[in-house]
């Protein structure tokens, strides 16, 4: 390894997911779908990174944080682009649905993970999984009251249960709208987009916990078969 390496830094993973982190894995697969080589390294906590938050790079002794700032990098450094064919009007709509995602739809599986008791009590054990037992029981409560506090400064942990459920299946329903009958968001070849739409959606789907969010994603039978096919093709 030189110091030229590109070094991904993501949370851990589970349940068959490489990182159970939506920006983490939004990453992973457009590393893959780019073909851009790394080394992949788990964290147990995302402090390390430049910005307090997963994923960040190091390349050439520096570090870069945030997925969208990471790609928009790397498309520069290595001269890969998924999206070199999008339309300005494709290129638009990429921005508002990484916007849906990134910024609405994270915060609803983010309350689902949390706040739900019963899906905290499987959560924490994969999301600390990384600290050690006595560690984890100390600071599992410490970073709960701070995703709450996160969820209320953002407004999603204002709403209750019901109203968060209905937020997120409006969300769901939209993206199984755009995609429609379409292999990939914008056709016949994967963008970034498609990473964006997969890395979140699988977070919900896939993982044993509770989500009436999760409930409508299986309502959208294109939905599903769109995952499955970001798996095959990225995750076989
Ligand atoms: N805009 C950032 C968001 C990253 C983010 O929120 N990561 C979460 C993990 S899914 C995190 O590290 N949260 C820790 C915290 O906010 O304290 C990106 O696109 O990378």
């Amino acid at each position: 390894m030189t110091s030229s390496t590109l070094k991904v830094h993501h949370l851990p993973g589970a349940w068959g997911l490489p990182t159970v982190s939506p920006f983490c894995l939004k990453l992973d697969a457009w590393l893959r779908m780019a073909g851009i080589e790394h080394e992949s390294l788990t964290v147990a906590t995302p402090f390390a990174g430049p910005k307090g938050k997963a994923p960040w790079i190091e390349i050439g002794g520096h570090k870069l944080g945030d997925s969208t700032f990471i790609i928009a990098y790397l498309t520069q450094r290595y001269g890969v682009d998924p999206d070199a064919e999008l339309t300005t009007e494709q290129r638009g709509m990429a921005v508002a649905i990484q916007r849906l995602i990134d910024e609405n739809l994270y915060w609803t599986m983010v309350h689902d993970r949390w706040m739900n008791e019963s899906n905290w009590r499987t959560f924490r054990d994969v999301v600390l999984g990384g600290l050690s037992v006595p560690v984890r029981r100390v600071l599992g409560p410490i970073a709960r009251r701070g995703v709450r506090k996160q969820l209320e400064g953002h407004g999603m942990g204002k709403h209750s249960i019901e109203e968060v459920a209905a937020i997120g299946t409006r969300d769901v329903t939209a993206l199984a709208a755009i995609l429609g009958p379409k292999p990939w968001f914008f056709g016949g070849e994967p963008t970034s987009t498609d990473a964006v739409v997969y890395a979140q959606l699988i977070n919900i789907w896939h993982p044993p916990l509770e989500s009436e969010i999760k409930r409508a994603i299986g309502a959208q039978p294109n939905l599903v078969a769109f995952l499955d096919r970001f798996k095959a093709r990225f995750y076989s």
